[in-house]
């Protein structure tokens, strides 16, 4: 979908509005409401808690020395949209397009289903295509990151990636679980949300490390090594979902003590 298909699009439905100021959005469905500012989503509030610190995409063309936010390239366009107004009258995807300026275009939408009041369910679902505009061929790497605190606490969490493409996430109350449904992340890496946020602003060409587990204040990040030729498309496929999870904390009893890291200011 380009650009003007996704004004089109905000433009019949009936019930969506547009923005181009690509901040402070907010997206809500049942139980679950989830905001979006300047460096990607910032809340996942479910049943009155908040269970997320941030999620966010980057990516790096061949040669160059760091990664950069999605967010700091150009907004083309930035459609939301109801997707089931006779359930929930809320606006509950965003559907945004981004380009380098320089032959790549990367469309995210992200769309959020809540569950019933008091379930402690939600899920969002994901797809990013990047697009190759020029005439030549590009090579990227494209990074997803993300760092839950679930129950809104950050050094009580552990996780584990499996498969390559599955991340969970557990609590003393919550678990958080992505699956990448396709394609299969080149790398991945979990850890502590302060080293891996560090991964974006260190001024050099990073590479995920294959870390699979973590204790404390989890992140974790997939790493897609693309080569789209010209006029070509690259799509991944998400979907998150948080579920309570009484008990859970007793999954790590023998992993040692909680991590008592201090958040980042
Ligand atoms: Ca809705
Ligand atoms: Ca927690
Ligand atoms: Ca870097
Ligand atoms: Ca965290």
């Amino acid at each position: 979908m380009n650009k003007f298909n996704i004004l089109a699009l905000a433009a019949i439905t009936a019930s969506s509005s547009i923005t181009l100021a690509g901040l402070g959005v907010e997206l809500g469905d049942g139980n679950s409401t989830a905001t979006f500012g300047s460096s990607g989503q910032d809340s996942w509030i479910v049943d009155g808690i908040d269970h997320l610190y941030a999620q966010e995409f980057y990516f790096r063309r061949a040669g160059d020395n760091d990664e950069q936010n999605i967010n700091s390239l150009t907004l083309l366009g930035q459609a939301l949209t109801d997707t089931n107004p006779f359930s929930d009258t809320r606006l509950d995807t965003i559907n945004s397009l981004y380009t380098d300026g320089n032959g790549i275009e990367i469309e995210t939408n992200y769309r959020i289903r809540g569950g019933t009041a008091g379930s402690n369910n939600s899920d969002i679902a994901e797809q990013i295509t990047i697009s190759n505009t020029s005439n030549s061929t590009i090579s990227l790497s494209f990074f997803q990151y993300v760092d839950f605190d679930l129950g809104g606490d950050f050094s009580d969490d552990w996780g584990q990636i499996t498969g390559g493409n599955v991340a969970q996430q557990f609590d003393d109350e919550f678990a958080a679980s992505e699956t990448v449904v396709t394609p299969i992340p080149t790398l991945f890496q979990m850890g502590d949300a302060e080293d891996m946020s560090d991964l974006w602003i260190n001024g050099q060409a990073d590479t995920l490390n294959g870390d699979s587990s973590y204790q404390g204040d989890v992140a974790w990040a997939f790493q897609w090594d693309i080569t789209l030729q010209a006029g070509e498309s690259f799509l991944i496929s998400k979907d998150k979902s948080i579920v309570p999870t009484p008990g859970s904390m007793a999954l790590m009893t023998t992993a040692g003590l909680l991590g008592t890291r201090r958040r980042r200011a």
